[in-house]
This record gives C-alpha cells, structure tokens and sequence, in this order.
C-alpha cells in the first residue's frame, strides 16, 4: 500500500533535524521538570479511532464533489485507514457504521488482519431508511410513535451488537435524528419516555463487558427540538439505562459557545465520559478537521483527560467523526488524528501542582498562565519522534504525497456517487 522504502526516503530527509529539536525541547522541559521521554510514551500509546465514514468525501445537504478514488465498499475503506495508521502509528482501529460498512463478519475480520487494524464501536443508523426496510423512520426511530417502528430500530442495533461482537468490538454507539419541527408536533415527555424504553431494550441486549455510548447533538435534522439534544438528557439516559451505559461527546454537537470541557468536567465526576468523536466547528455540526478552528478549545478539553487519567479506571473513547469536503479524506484524517495527540500531549505538560496552588490562592491569572503554559509549547518534535520510532512517517502528508498512493487507487476504483456519512 505504502511502500516502506518511501517513508524512509522521506524519513531519512528530515531525521537530523528531528533529532535536534527534539533534543533541544528535551532539554528545555527538563528545566520544566519534564521528562520527555515519558510524555513521549504516552503520546505513542494513544491510539485514535478513525470513522469508517470519514475516509469518503462527505457533502453537504446541497452536493456532493467526489474526489479521485472513493472507496467503494468497507474494504476499500479499511485499506485508506490503514495507510492513515500506517504513516501516523496514531489510529489502530476503525469505527464502523451499520449498515452503511455491513459484510459478513468473517470478511471484516480476515481484512482487518490483512491489514493491521482492530474495530473500535459501532454506530447504528435509524437516521436513514434503508431500501429494505418495513417502517419508515421520518417521523422517528427509538422514539417513534408507532410500536413496530421502534421495535424495527431496537432490532437494529441489537444486530449491530451481534456483528460487534463477531468482529472483537466493545461498544455501541447510538446516535439518532429523532425529534420534531415544529412546536405541538411531538409530546416532549411520551416522546422520551419512548425513547429510554426503547433504548432499555437494546442495553438489556448488551454483553457484560461492553459499554452502551449515546450521542447527544442539539439539533439537525429535526429543527425545532430532538429528543437527545444534550448533555443533560445524555445523561439522564445514562443513568437510566444502567453502569454499561456512558455519555459521548461529538465536539460539533453543542450550541455555539457552549463550554464543551465543563461538561467533559462533569460526565467525567459522576463515571459517565464514555467517548469523544473529535472533529471542529465554527458554526453548528460543521465536522471540520479535528483542532482547525479552536484547537485551544480542543487543549482545555484534553486538559480535562489528562486530570482525570490519575483515576486507573478512567478510559474513554477517542474516535474522529468528520466530514471532508475539499481536502483528501487520508489528509484530513492523518492530521487530527496528530492533532488529538498534540492537544494530549500540551496537556501532558501542565505543571498540575502548581496550578492547584494558584486556583487554591484564587490567583486567577497566573493559574491561566500555567494552563496555558502546556498549550503554548511546540510539541510537534515529541509527536514526529513517536511516529519515527513507531516506523511511521515523520511528515505523514509528505510522505503520504510522495507515495502517489491516491493516484494509484484513483486507476484501481472507478467514480462512485456515495461513501456513506455525507449528508450527516
Ligand atoms: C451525527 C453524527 C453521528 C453519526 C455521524 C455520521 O451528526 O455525529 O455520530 O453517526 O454523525
Ligand atoms: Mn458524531
Ligand atoms: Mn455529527
């Protein structure tokens, strides 16, 4: 897929250099107290989930511009995340999307293997009808107002689960469209109470060592109100449901200046994170690269992570959840899957004691200082090295370029109208 001899071609051209930045920013957290080896080391443990859906190029609700070698099918998808983990040694595994990646199990494994990746959660879709579908879900699918409807989506995820559990996944994430729009169109509370009785039905479906993970966004496509709008009714539904299920948090699902890592904060306190779907945006759910926009918002959120990492037990999910309109999809991904790690690794470097100390004193400027402090350090050498040592590529999109591997699959995949996750 990616030749090796490219990514030391390329490799070779920048390692000097490498070597000394990393030194010298070696040298410098040392004063700091830093080991840097140490944050090195986790940097290179955390392992990023790339969406299945995200390799394709998305859309918007107006159209869609295919670039050069769509993947076809979940197979081809598998092979662009493998060449995503393959140059950034970042993305181990790859969320799936049902039905959009549904094959045989069998088929999903034995390409998994080929190609050196693990299945993280999987997401089910009762935001779309399905060719074969006895029930409709424009007016609904967990909550819906007719029986049959929301048995048909409890259905869904529980064979969801069931490919899950084939394929070594541990988790489910649900995510679904249902509300109204306009004002009377729904009872909020039947409406609810539907959806948390459905939902009971599919967590009762769960194996033991699986975690249950909705999704709250606050609204699109329903305009006037949505049933898992946010974090509140998120957790309501996780505390109702049970210990397996947890909160996920898409970045792009809150209202405009909604302080995300406050709620991270939150769900964090009470046992209830139970994953991210990093991606950016500026105005609603944009799905724009990971950290394009505000990746200090993206710092303050892992600044939360990484207080809360002193608790053994504590172990979200990261997964990216993005939609790329106007750049190669691999390019995309390879870079906030790099960004997730830069934001983990400024946070790495606050100096924790000392802003306890002044957040105690009530010093409020010179605790921002030391916050910021992590966040304004260049900890690209510490994210380059990883990837050196890993056999990955220092310059992932470089090398990326250099391996002409887009062109290539351009000749092997003809044009293809839809990759699934465009619209959404
Ligand atoms: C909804 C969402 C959810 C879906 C994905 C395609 O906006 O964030 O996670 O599964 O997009
Ligand atoms: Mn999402
Ligand atoms: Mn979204």
């Amino acid at each position: 897929m990616i030749e090796p001899d490219i990514i030391e071609q390329t490799n070779d051209k920048a390692a000097a250099s490498l070597r000394a930045d990393y030194d010298a920013l070696g040298e410098h957290l040392d004063r700091r107290g830093i080991d840097i080896a140490t944050v090195k080391h986790k940097v290179a443990s955390y392992g990023i989930a790339v969406p299945s859906w995200g390799v394709g190029t998305g859309g918007t609700r107006f159209a869609r511009f295919p670039g050069a070698g769509e993947p076809r099918d979940v197979f081809d998808k598998l092979d662009d995340c493998a060449v995503i983990h393959r140059l950034t040694a970042a993305t181990p595994s790859v969320s799936l999307h049902i039905p959009w990646d549904a094959q045989p199990a069998a088929d999903l494994n034995s390409k998994a293997e080929e190609v050196g990746l693990a299945f993280d959660a999987m997401n089910s879709n009762t935001f779309q009808d399905q060719p074969d579908q006895a029930h409709s879900y424009k007016f609904g699918s967990l909550s819906h107002t007719d029986a049959a409807t929301r048995r048909q989506a409890v259905d869904h995820n529980i064979a969801c689960i069931e490919l899950g559990r084939q394929i070594g996944s541990k988790a489910l994430t649900i995510w679904v469209g249902d509300g109204s729009n306009f004002p009377g169109q729904t009872n909020f509370t039947r409406q609810f109470g539907r959806y948390l009785d459905a939902a009971t039905q599919v967590y009762d479906a769960l194996p033991d060592d699986w975690t249950l993970l909705s999704e709250h966004k606050m609204y699109e496509p329903a305009f006037y109100s949505t049933v898992v709008q946010d974090w509140g009714t998120n957790l309501l539904i996780a505390q109702q449901l049970g210990d397996k299920a947890k909160c996920l948090v898409d970045l792009g699902h809150h209202a405009p200046n909604v302080n995300i890592e406050m709620i991270v904060a939150r769900l964090t306190q009470f046992g209830k994170l139970g994953g991210f779907h990093f991606n950016d945006s500026k105005y609603g759910d944009d799905d724009l690269d990971t950290g394009s926009i505000d990746p200090y918002r993206l710092f303050l959120v892992f600044n939360e992570l990484v207080e809360a990492e002193a608790d053994p037990d504590f172990d979200p999910m990261h997964m990216l959840d993005q939609s790329h309109n106007v750049t190669d999809p691999i390019e995309s991904l390879m870079i906030s899957a790099t960004e997730v790690q830069r934001a983990y690794a400024q946070a790495l470097l606050v100096d924790r004691a000392a802003l306890a100390g002044f957040q105690d004193d009530n010093d409020a400027l010179m605790a921002t200082t030391t916050l910021k402090r992590g966040f304004r350090t260049d900890v690209e050498p510490i994210l380059a090295m990883a990837r050196l040592e890993a056999g990955a590529a220092i310059d992932p999109v470089t090398t990326y370029r250099a391996s002409g591997y887009r062109a290539r699959v351009a000749n092997e995949r003809p044009a293809v109208s839809g990759a699934g996750g465009g619209i959404v």
